[in-house]
């Protein structure tokens, strides 16, 4: 432990972080949050909001808001449910949570995910972004996906900040944005982004590997290794 000291070791501990903080010598202070399962990607709104996409084991994939100290519950829970492993059953098996701990009136010391979708529409959560960049109607919506079958998502960001208040049974509704191109004599051409890599590609492809970045004034960019084309989200010049 370096106490923030410059210099001291290959690397310092924010002495913000709780449990370096706390003078727990059972606790690495390293630790800033954790009981995620595969909090693959970390983003930060302009007001310094940190999110992670986690994606779940067999049925519900999240995107938390990260906070100091915070335990977000895997292996005892997967979204708002109770992970059967807790009862002595399989790791795939859900239960729900007592209605007193789901509506968040009895506190069990998890936090849990502001929006969430389940295995019936997708299978592993991408990186996510607060969109702030030129397309009108993104702005102020969370921006992710599945990387398995590629669906572009969102959520308003004011509700996912608002569903960050304890109780587990409240999340932002998720909405799915339609893709679209714009075809030779310009008329709009609604597609998948399953169907602009099966395109290119000429073959269908099993999974569609969605990842998404982000450029320094916050658009919006779509890969996949799949073909190995980088495509960007753009507004609608309407031509
Ligand atoms: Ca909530």
């Amino acid at each position: 432990m370096t106490h923030g000291q410059k210099g001291l070791g290959d690397y310092t501990i924010p002495m913000a972080n709780k449990f370096a903080a706390d003078g727990d010598a059972n606790t690495l202070g390293e630790i800033y949050a954790y009981g995620f399962r595969n909090a693959h990607r970390l983003s930060w709104d302009t007001d310094g909001t940190m999110f992670a996409s986690d994606i779940g084991m067999s049925q519900i994939e999240e995107i938390n808001i990260v906070h100091n100290g915070g335990n977000y519950g895997w292996m005892k829970r997967e979204g708002y449910f109770e992970n059967a492993r807790v009862r002595g059953g399989e790791l795939n098996e859900l239960y729900p949570l007592p209605p007193e701990i789901l509506s968040g009136k009895v506190k069990d010391g998890f936090i849990y995910p502001v929006a969430v979708y389940d295995h019936d529409e997708g299978r592993s959560v991408t990186d996510g972004f607060a969109y702030h960049g030129r397309i009108p109607a993104l702005k102020g919506k969370f921006v992710f996906g599945d990387i398995y079958n590629g669906r572009v998502f969102a959520s308003d960001l004011a509700a996912m900040k608002k569903a960050d208040d304890g109780i587990p049974e409240t999340v932002a509704p998720v909405e799915e944005i339609q893709l679209y191109v714009r075809d030779a004599s310009g008329k709009r051409v609604d597609v998948s982004f399953r169907d602009l890599i099966e395109k290119k590609m000429g073959k269908t492809v099993v999974r569609c590997d969605l990842h998404i970045s982000h450029s320094r004034d916050g658009e919006l960019f779509l890969t996949s290794r799949q073909d190995g084309m980088i495509r960007m989200l753009v507004p609608d010049g309407g031509s």
